[in-house]
């Protein structure tokens, strides 16, 4: 297959004009959106009507982006509050897509597209896989869910516009999907980490080495995921393992996205504004700072957000990136706020416990933490799968030494606990990666 020349493709097939606009320009173009993505919801949404009327902040009022601080907060339970469709500034007739995330309890959050959100997000999805090092002509392997959630239709429509072959095979018949990688000679694969990883398993338990296969790049995301995790599913797949952020509140895969550099996600400032606050305080932090993501949309027309609050745990850089993009960059999201533990008062996030057993001898990336409370004081117990090689009489010692490790490296008291090989349930989405066994709060 002939290579695209990179004029054929550009840095993105299309506005790459875009994503190297000075800043200036690009503040100036965000706050002339920011204008009219208050006046849509000033207009259409009760509930933000009320707010900004509450706060006494007009669509004229806005005139640089630290008027943005005036602007009331969005949080989840305003979806869930105005379920199925009362945060839409568009009328049902004029929605040609819903999407839905199913949450632990109650109702789904539900988001929905008119056909220009649709071509944006597409635009936005076509960006990042071109930002990832995708192509034209690419056979992309697209192995996240199709359905309410957003990342299957996403990657689909984005490697679409982006000109790829588009593999539509969802998640799950893992032996399949590894049969159709090598047969149609996929470049790109996309899903989520987790299952990335179970899909290296399986080819290796049938013989298949997809390190020799066409597969060069990954597009992973929809979980968190850490750098330890990164080097086993590149080593193990033989590609480069990008990591790919969004969310279905704000549009879905495709609003930020590592790009060669991989130095952290550029975020699609043309069409989303980034903060970082401090969760407790609501105030926003100094750039570099860890806090809670913050993102309000600029172009949406059906479910335009402000000041929506992710609960993603992240810091934000607007340093010039080497690539040339002059976009800010989200830095790896470590987890969100809802899966923070504290054990005996240390914050621990899953993908720190991840970071540190990943990777060490004895133990495959395979692992559970399981929470539980006696009296007032919750313990966690780290259930990690012990590798091929290690014979069960050394279980009790592995278990020791990541014990250790756990202390040592992120001051975390846990019993760990080695289980056989293929006892911890494999993914096909999104990994569950806490088993909380807490009585629950009501
Ligand atoms: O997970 C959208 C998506 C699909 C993103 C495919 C990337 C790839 P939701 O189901 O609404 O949407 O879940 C969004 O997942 O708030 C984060 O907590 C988490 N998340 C998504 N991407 C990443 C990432 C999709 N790269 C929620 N790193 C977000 C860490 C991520 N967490």
């Amino acid at each position: 297959m002939g290579v695209a020349t990179a004029k054929e493709v550009g840095v993105s097939p299309l506005h790459p004009k875009m994503e190297r606009m000075p800043r200036e320009e690009l503040v100036g173009l965000q706050v002339k959106r920011l204008r009219e993505t208050v006046r849509n919801v000033a207009d259409h949404v009760p509930l933000h009507r009320a707010r900004l009327a509450a706060a006494g902040v007009t669509a004229d009022d806005i005139r640089s982006l630290d008027d943005l601080r005036a602007l009331p907060f969005t949080v989840k339970a305003d979806l869930r509050d105005t379920y199925p469709f009362g945060l839409f500034a568009r009328p049902r007739e004029a929605l040609a897509r819903v999407h839905a995330s199913s949450g632990t309890t109650g109702k789904p959050t539900v988001v929905g597209y008119t056909a220009r959100d649709l071509d944006t997000w597409a635009e936005l999805m076509a960006r990042s896989l071109a930002a990832a090092g995708a192509r034209r002509g690419d056979v992309v392997h697209n192995a996240y869910g199709y359905g309410l959630f957003t990342g299957g239709l996403g990657a689909h429509y984005g490697a679409e516009r982006l000109g790829a072959t588009v593999v539509p095979m969802s998640g799950g018949a893992t032996e399949r999907q590894v049969a159709l990688i090598v047969d149609f000679g996929a470049r790109v694969l996309c899903s989520t980490p987790s299952y990335a990883l179970a899909i290296a398993e399986v080819a290796e338990r049938q013989g298949v080495d997809l390190r020799a296969s066409a597969l060069e790049i990954g597009l992973f995301g929809a979980e968190p995921w850490s750098d330890a995790m990164r080097t086993q599913i590149a080593a193990r797949l033989g590609l480069r393992a990008v990591d790919i952020y969004g969310l279905s509140e704000i549009m879905g895969p495709g609003v930020a996205c590592e790009c060669e550099c991989q130095a952290g996600l550029h975020g699609w400032e043309d069409h989303f504004l980034f903060e970082v606050i401090d969760p407790e305080s609501g105030q926003p932090v100094p750039e570099g700072e860890p806090g809670e993501l913050v993102i309000t949309t600029l172009t949406k027309e059906a479910l335009p957000m402000l000041r929506y609050r992710t609960r993603d745990i992240t810091r934000l850089t607007t340093a010039p990136c080497d690539c040339g993009r002059t976009h800010l960059r989200i830095l790896r999201v470590t987890g969100r706020n809802d899966d923070m533990l504290i054990i005996r008062g240390v914050n621990v996030y899953p993908s720190q416990v991840e970071a540190v057993l990943v990777g060490l001898p004895g133990i495959a990336p395979y692992y559970q933490l399981v929470v539980e409370r006696t009296g007032a004081l919750d313990h966690v117990t780290v259930e990690a799968e012990a590798a091929a090689e290690a014979g069960a009489g050394d279980y009790a010692k592995i278990a020791n030494a990541v014990e250790r490790h756990l202390k040592s490296l992120i001051g975390l008291t846990a019993m760990v606990r080695v289980v056989p090989p293929d006892t911890i349930p494999r993914s096909q989405g999104k990994a569950v990666r806490v088993r909380d066994l807490r009585p629950k709060a009501h």
